[in-house]
């Protein structure tokens, strides 16, 4: 059953025992998009009747900063992993009952979220909401892992308590088995999944479908092969952003944006910077669009670092978020800690750490962080490939010219390891043609220097461009004098989608 639709809605500044719901809302939603609530930070209620019974699974795809879920007055669950889909599982009574989600977008005491991270802090339920029947003997999870790509060869990982399992691949019939929790097999008439060709297969498995895509992953050298053939990746950053729906965006946008990313001839997203939802990967494994995904977090010092509760809680966040979405093909790189102090031993153990979480929650697929100090930094050693956030000419005084000497330089700083530029860009406002800085003809001219050179330098496995559209940001700090309009303008497009000039030669670029 999904819930989306209309809710009572009650907002209150401070947090409140009785709040009073003189509002409605359509879910999905991001309250901060509501009248008057923009820019201010608070405590959102959103209600519903529901008539349901017995064993029960509710989920939330996605939502921000805070949530606590209530069934019939009682607390079933609470979770500050923003961005994630929220998950509980719970037994009821037959009959109606009243569901309310309390989110709000406070950011004292959270956990992970900070003030100065250079995107807004939304609040609101931003996917859809689910509820569903647990049944008996229910495949409770099933992995597929692509092993080979020459032979079609899966692992597959499967819980349940059901005594045997039936397997179909592509609605077909293969086997009947025994119960067993990690096995191997030859997919079928396989096809390859990859950006050019992006084929899938179902596999089904008892009651329970899953979508994957065959490709193998190898980053042992100095570049990431894929299928067994170096991969160069031209791409973008991209926020789950739209100033009239914050990330509560509308599945039709999340759509086009990504047909349009295609159309461009980009083959790579950084989702920048927290978990993905489910619909956007759903697009990248059936356009071939590969990803790279993260939990949240930005620019941490040790202050952060050394907080186990930031620390633990971004943990659970990783993990849950390579559970979630093991099984796309597009997901090409586990991305952890945006921009850390990577040049202290505070970050060196933190990263040591989640590095060992993402080798054992998924051994496929290479895991990185991106760094904003690669000169220094001490911890390419720990990384599977090593991906700089670099803005020779923007941040920084370099001429134009310039920038293909700083990016050759900065390739030769880390050998034997695949390397990436994972941000990249300059800000321009729509409509400035006056050749400046912030001008849209400035920007197109730094795009255009810096994808030529790290085309040209075969040191780079790839380059993901700061950034697909403007973002909402920062509107009460002293950041917010470098973001016009309390947006982060390095957008290709606007925040409405209109391209500015360095979009319209991206086609060009990226061919
Ligand atoms: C950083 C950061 C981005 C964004 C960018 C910028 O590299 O990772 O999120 O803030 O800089 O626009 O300055």
């Amino acid at each position: 059953m999904i819930l989306d639709g209309i809710w009572d809605f009650a907002w209150s500044e401070k947090d409140t025992a009785s709040p009073v719901y003189n509002d409605f809302s359509f879910v999905p939603d991001c309250f901060d998009n509501m009248q008057q609530k923009f820019n201010r930070r608070g405590y959102a209620f959103y209600r519903r009747k529901v008539t349901a019974s017995g064993n029960l699974r509710l989920e939330i795809g996605s939502f921000g900063l805070h949530a606590k879920v209530f069934w019939d007055g009682k607390e079933l669950a609470e979770s500050f992993l923003a961005w994630s889909p929220l998950k509980v599982e719970f037994v009821s009574s037959p009959g109606e009952h009243e569901l309310l989600v309390k989110v709000d977008n406070v950011l004292e005491g959270h956990p992970l979220f900070r003030e100065f991270y250079d995107f807004y802090g939304f609040g609101g339920i931003f996917d859809h909401v689910t509820l569903e029947e647990i049944k008996e003997n229910e495949i409770k999870k099933l992995v597929v892992l692509p092993q080979d790509h020459t032979t079609g060869e899966i692992e597959i990982v499967v819980e349940t308590s059901a005594s045997s399992l039936e397997i179909s691949f592509d609605g077909k019939f293969f086997c009947k088995k025994e119960n067993t929790p990690r096995f191997r097999l030859n997919v079928p008439d396989f096809k390859l999944w990859s950006p050019e060709s992006p084929n899938l297969h179902t596999i089904k498995i008892n009651e329970k479908e899953v979508t994957f895509g065959i490709r193998t992953l190898n980053w042992s050298g100095e570049r990431l092969l894929l299928n067994g053939q170096p991969v160069k990746i031209l791409g973008v950053n991209r926020h789950e952003s739209h100033p009239e729906f914050g990330p509560a965006t509308p599945e039709s946008l999340i759509a086009n944006d990504l047909r349009m990313l295609k159309a461009a001839g980009c083959n790579f997203i950084r989702g920048s910077h927290y978990p993905q939802r489910k619909f956007f990967f759903e697009m990248c494994d059936r356009l071939g669009i590969m990803v790279w995904e993260e939990p949240l977090a930005w620019g941490n010092k040790v202050v952060d670092l050394t907080d186990a509760r930031f620390v633990d809680t971004l943990e659970e966040q990783l993990r849950l978020t390579i559970r979630n979405s093991i099984n796309h093909p597009s997901l090409i790189i586990h991305g952890f800690l945006n921009e850390c102090v990577s040049d202290t031993p505070e970050a060196y153990n933190v990263i040591k750490r989640y590095m060992a979480v993402c080798h054992e929650e998924d051994a496929t697929r290479p895991a990185s962080f991106a760094t904003n100090r690669p000169a220094k930094d001490i911890c390419h050693e720990l990384v599977d490939v090593v991906s700089m956030n670099v803005y020779p000419g923007w941040y920084g005084t370099e001429k134009l010219e310039e920038i293909p000497e700083k990016l050759d330089n900065f390739a030769k700083l880390v050998s034997g390891k695949p390397k990436f530029v994972s941000e990249i860009g300059a800000a321009a406002i729509c409509g400035d043609h006056s050749g400046a800085p912030w001008s849209e003809d400035y920007q197109a001219a730094y795009i255009k220097q810096v994808v030529e050179s790290i085309r040209n330098n075969p040191e780079w496995s790839g380059v993901m461009l700061w950034l697909f559209c403007n973002c909402n940001t920062y509107t009460g700090t002293d950041y917010m004098v470098m973001r016009p309009r309390g947006f982060n303008n390095k957008g290709l497009l606007d925040e409405y989608r209109r391209p500015k000039m360095a979009w319209k030669i991206l086609p060009e670029l990226f061919k």
